[in-house]
């Protein structure tokens, strides 16, 4: 059955989409007010530990799941904390992995790098912030006999899907961190994930603590990132 509303491709249905075409000084004006609204966007390390609603990170963790991935296999966990406890847990392991890092494992000139950005090994909105969201990336999924199920561009897909949590967040009202500890194992093993989830990114969700400061960072130019072809 063929009508206006869907039509069947590969024996699938394909329903219609339609999006609403605006005035090219309209697209300018939308384009350019997203920018200046995302260029806003900035890293804070320094968590208030005013609470945030479950339901928020609900409707956060819905938006980042509407990503494009590859085979609309969505290969991602978002795993939520706000229990103290595991909070805390996170941060001692994760510290651990930091202290090591810091000591020994990042090279003079990564530190050298990083000295603009005031990080070290102390990560106190591990539990400061009232909720930590940890990404975990699906290598591959489990089928209904337990057989395993492929995933594609699995790395990207989540890292898009991140990029879009990060996004929501901002446009919540919120702030938050990529915090990525090397290695991130401890994460799998604190949060009890299944053998085919491995942690992707952290990132605290809350309120900036008042005052926060960050550094007094500048962005690229456009044509620093980008060449046009016309
Ligand atoms: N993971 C460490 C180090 C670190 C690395 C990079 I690259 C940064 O942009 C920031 C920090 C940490 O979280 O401190």
């Amino acid at each position: 059955m063929e009508s206006a509303d869907h039509k069947i491709i590969n024996g699938h249905k394909h329903v219609s989409f339609h999006s609403e075409t605006i005035s090219e000084t309209e697209l300018i004006a939308k384009s350019e007010s997203f920018y200046k609204w995302q260029d806003e966007r900035r890293s804070v390390r320094d968590f208030s530990d005013k609470h945030v609603p479950k339901e928020v990170i609900e409707n956060l963790i819905k938006s980042a799941s509407t990503a494009p991935s590859g085979a609309h296999k969505q290969p991602w966990t978002f795993c939520a904390v706000s229990n103290a406890e595991i909070k805390a847990q996170i941060r001692k392991e994760a510290e651990i992995e930091e202290k090591e890092s810091y000591e020994s494992r990042m090279s003079k000139s990564w530190k050298k790098d990083l000295e603009a950005l005031g990080t070290d090994m102390n990560k106190p909105f591990l539990e400061t912030a009232p909720w930590l969201i940890i990404a975990f990336k699906k290598a591959y999924d489990f089928g209904e006999n337990d057989e395993k199920m492929n995933n594609y561009y699995v790395t990207e897909s989540v890292g898009i899907a991140c990029g879009m949590l990060i996004t929501a967040i901002q446009n919540a009202g919120l702030v938050t961190l990529t915090h990525t500890p090397s290695p991130m194992k401890f994460l799998a093993n604190i949060l009890d994930r299944p053998s085919n989830e491995r942690a992707y990114l952290l990132l605290p969700v809350g309120y900036p603590e008042t005052p926060t400061f960050v550094p007094d960072l500048k962005r690229k130019e456009l044509d620093e990132v980008a060449k046009f072809y016309e």
